[in-house]
């Protein structure tokens, strides 16, 4: 064994070279990973006692990409283009050995090899997308030859992971090893290349698929009028599209000059800065510094769920999904039965997009239990309420929770706003009582907000953040405050919203502003689609505000055909004359005289307070870090992540402009603009968040 590098040595064993990585914790093509390649292919290549070379990787996985974290610094040592050209100028047959994930420059790395072996397990993928990027180093003009136009539009705008069948059934891969076998699969399949003198291919060289698609220009065309919604805003995934058609429509080296040059002029803009930053905040997101790695944790093998609703039954899935069995508990058998048949419905509809099989419905059905009686839950290791938000309908169940539980279980809230400590005091184990707020809808939304009540012990917290990572959340540890993060931040935003109406905006103008800025929907489409009619009585309904006036007027949103729009028979929003008649009337009521609003003040009355109150939050301690704030709101709320999130868009803006804008906005319109310290003292100290 011969050590090339600190991360790579070279065996070689009668006659086959295995030049295998080692550099934790994912083998990204860091500077030394890329010098032992080319070193260790290199010396493989020159020794005449070898006939073929095998590239592997040690730990968790194969190559998964370009080292993320190296593209904020200089650049230095061999480019990945040069080692990649020794490989593929290789005079003797050079085989990727693939397990875990073969991801971005990794799988480039592997399109350079003359063969691709794989276990079942491992996957296959070029992800770049997801962090603004494209692949950079031939990977738009490779996989195309060898996937097809159609399979690598889909693969390079999805960044989705391949399975091994798949690439295999795909030609991606040549042959699959046994799970445990990869390296002497590896060896035998490279024995075999030798034994056959099979060609040492060049993936460049395969044109027949490109060529294919060269007689097919309405293939873009239809993909980009496909995915023109799910792209809206970000720039990647046009760059990618534009990478496929130059592999359909220009020679190898011409798309691959192509390719670098939309590669670089990605790197340079804003949107990828912001999706690395991004990438790296949802990992730190994890990490609770007063809760060690090794803080011990509770088993979790059965959860219980108290109400059946959209809520209860979406988090139900979650648990389902992931394997573990779940007692849902209803107070009425209509209302059981409802919610058990709702979820079959969502899995069943799941499966008629194929995403599961009939197979999966029924195991995760036959792991959800009904009950009408709390008691079914007293073996549990996890309860979860997902009942009415009232406080002291909470009180009351979390009191019988702490009568009927066992010890040490783990009785977590579902609320979005209430106040965890005053719902742990009605137990006599506040130690054991979190927060775990779910999004709507439960089962498909990624973000988790885990509230850490002032007694919370931090084995329950250890507990409740690595079952979120198990239930396939993204999850970011909150202190108790009305709103926690997210929904204290949104309150900021709907605030201001409501009060633009009245001085001369319309619902429709701050709607198309927020969602021109990227996110999903504006506050008055949520409103209309979440109902107007949230907590509202008709009976106590005094008119005073413009939603009580709507309510009243039954229109209640999407469901009722109207409320700030109206709709059509296809719940198509149109602008609402009678609703813009009545802003006016009610501005003037309140003897408001209206004025033109421009979108630039839209923007800012709505994004800053956002960033303001970020910055309160930081104060109280009620989050860790900024970045997990810009966690909350991509994840649970839609922030366009090419934006990197409210605290990251605040540093992009420049704090020194958001703080002068507020304490213009504070002069004109009052406290609602009053700058958190937190902001005043940054911009003193011409600190950024990320500095945080
Ligand atoms: N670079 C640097 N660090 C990385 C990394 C990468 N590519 N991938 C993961 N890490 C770190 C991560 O920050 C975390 O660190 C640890 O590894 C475990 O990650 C030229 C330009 C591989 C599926 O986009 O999708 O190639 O928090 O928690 O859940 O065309 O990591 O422990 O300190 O996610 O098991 C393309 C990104 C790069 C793959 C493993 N590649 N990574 O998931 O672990 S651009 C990617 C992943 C590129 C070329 C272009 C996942 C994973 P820490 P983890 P995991």
């Amino acid at each position: 064994m011969a050590a090339i590098n600190p991360v790579t040595d070279l065996v070689i064993e009668d006659g086959i070279a295995v030049v295998t990585l080692n550099s934790p914790p994912v083998n990204a093509l860091s500077v030394a990973v890329r010098d032992g390649i080319y070193q260790g292919i290199g010396e493989a290549l020159d020794n005449d006692a070898v006939q073929a070379v095998v590239l592997i990787c040690a730990g968790k996985t194969f190559i998964a990409g370009a080292d993320i974290a190296e593209f904020d610094k200089p650049r230095s040592g061999l480019t990945l283009p040069q080692v990649q050209q020794r490989i593929e100028d290789a005079g003797k047959p050079v085989i990727a050995a693939i397990h875990g994930t073969a991801l971005g420059g990794g799988l480039e790395v592997a399109l350079v090899c003359h063969y691709r072996v794989a276990v079942p397990s491992a996957k296959c993928g070029l992800p770049e997308v997801n962090i603004g990027l494209l692949p950079g180093a031939g990977g738009t003009q490779r996989l195309p030859r060898i996937v097809g136009a159609e399979k690598a539009l889909e693969m390079v705008t999805s960044g989705m992971h391949v399975r091994a069948k798949d690439a295999l059934a795909m030609g991606l891969v040549d042959e699959l090893t046994p799970e445990d076998g990869l390296r002497a699969g590896a060896i035998a399949f490279a024995r075999k290349v030798v034994a056959e003198g099979r060609p040492l291919r060049k993936v460049r060289d395969m044109n027949e698929k490109v060529e294919a698609a060269r007689g097919r220009p309405e293939l873009f065309a239809e993909f980009r009028r496909g995915n023109a919604r799910k792209f809206r805003g970000f720039q990647a995934p046009e760059a990618n599209i534009r990478c496929i058609e130059a592999a359909v429509n220009m020679p190898f080296d011409e798309g691959l000059a192509f390719e670098h040059k939309l590669f670089e002029e990605l790197m340079a803009g804003t949107q990828s800065a912001a999706q690395r930053y991004y990438f790296f905040a949802s990992r730190k997101a994890w990490n609770v510094p007063d809760v060690p790695a090794d803080t011990p944790t509770i088993p979790v093998n059965t959860v219980g769920i108290i109400g059946a609703g959209t809520m209860g039954g979406g988090i139900a899935m979650n648990f389902l999904n992931a394997g573990i069995p779940v007692t849902i508990v209803e107070t009425k058998q209509e209302a059981l039965d409802r919610g058990l048949a709702t979820i079959r419905r969502n899995y069943e509809n799941t499966a008629s997009k194929g995403r599961i099989s009939m197979d999966d419905v029924e195991k995760r059905m036959a792991q959800l239990k009904g009950s009408l009686a709390l008691d079914d839950l007293a073996q549990c290791d996890l309860v979860i309420e997902a009942i009415f938000e009232n406080m002291d309908v909470k009180k009351e169940m979390f009191g019988k929770l702490d009568r009927i539980v066992r010890q040490g279980a783990i009785l977590a809230s579902n609320t979005s706003a209430l106040d965890l400590n005053e719902i742990a005091s009605a137990t006599s184990r506040p130690q054991d009582v979190i927060g775990l707020h779910f999004f709507s809808p439960a089962n498909v939304m990624k973000l988790l907000e885990v509230v850490r009540g002032e007694k919370t012990s931090k084995p329950v917290i250890a507990t409740c953040m690595q079952l979120a990572r198990r239930i396939g959340k993204v999850a970011a540890l909150v202190g108790v405050c009305p709103g926690f993060v997210g929904n204290r931040i949104l309150a900021q935003r709907q605030r201001e919203a409501g009060k633009l109406v009245l001085e001369g905006a319309m619902p429709w103008d701050v709607d198309r502003v927020l969602v021109d800025f990227g996110l999903p929907m504006g506050p008055f489409a949520m409103s209309d689609l979440a109902g107007l009619d949230l907590g509202w009585r008709r009976e106590n309904s005094t008119g005073s505000t413009l939603r009580e006036i709507l309510c009243e007027m039954d229109r209640r949103g999407q469901k009722t055909g109207a409320g700030f729009y109206d709709y059509d028979d296809k719940r198509q929003a149109r602008p609402s004359p009678v609703v813009e008649n009545i802003i006016r009337d009610f501005a003037a009521s309140k003897g408001i005289t209206p004025r033109v609003v421009s979108e630039q003040e839209i923007l800012e009355r709505c994004i800053y307070p956002m960033i303001n109150e970020g910055a309160r939050i930081l104060e109280e301690g009620i989050a860790i870090r900024a970045s997990d704030i810009d966690v909350v709101w991509v994840n649970g709320y839609g922030w366009p992540v090419y934006r990197g999130g409210p605290m990251r868009y605040g540093d992009s803006v420049g704090l020194d402009k958001v703080l002068a804008k507020m304490q213009d906005f504070e002069a004109r319109f009052g406290d609602d603009f009053k700058p958190a310290k937190l902001l005043v003292d940054m911009v003193a100290q011409r600190k950024s968040f990320k500095d945080l």
